[in-house]
């Protein structure tokens, strides 16, 4: 079996996914289950499994992958955007991969559920 993520599939297209942006470090992918109109997922192509496990080695990274969701966000949220990253059981992480969710394309709440 398998040791890889969902996440590292879909780098490797294993699996397919709608595909929003790439570059050498991240790939961005549309949500397959969307809570806004855009909702992206930018996601480090070397594994992290959460932000929890991240350290100063991966600071660069880190920083990429904020400018990436800014970059995206600025696009596809002219009127404003959210960026989450959800931690541990209790932040609501299903995928053991770390990844930014970019959303847009509404009003969003505070707080969030
Ligand atoms: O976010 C994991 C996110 O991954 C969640 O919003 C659903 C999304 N997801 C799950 N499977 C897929 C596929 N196959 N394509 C695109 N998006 C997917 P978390 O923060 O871990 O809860």
């Amino acid at each position: 079996m398998s040791d890889k993520t969902l996440f590292e599939k879909i780098l490797d297209r294993e699996i397919p996914a709608k595909i929003a942006y790439e570059d050498e470090r991240c790939l961005a992918i549309h949500d397959i289950d969307p809570k806004a109109p855009t909702h992206l997922l930018i996601i480090p192509k070397r594994v992290i499994p959460r932000i929890a496990e991240a350290g100063e080695a991966d600071a660069e990274l880190l920083g990429h992958l904020l400018l990436t969701a800014k970059k995206l966000g600025s696009e596809h949220g002219p009127e404003g955007f959210r960026i989450v990253i959800n931690n541990g059981p209790h932040g609501g992480e299903t995928v053991p991969h770390l990844h930014v969710h970019l959303l847009a394309g509404r009003p969003l709440e505070w707080p969030p559920g």
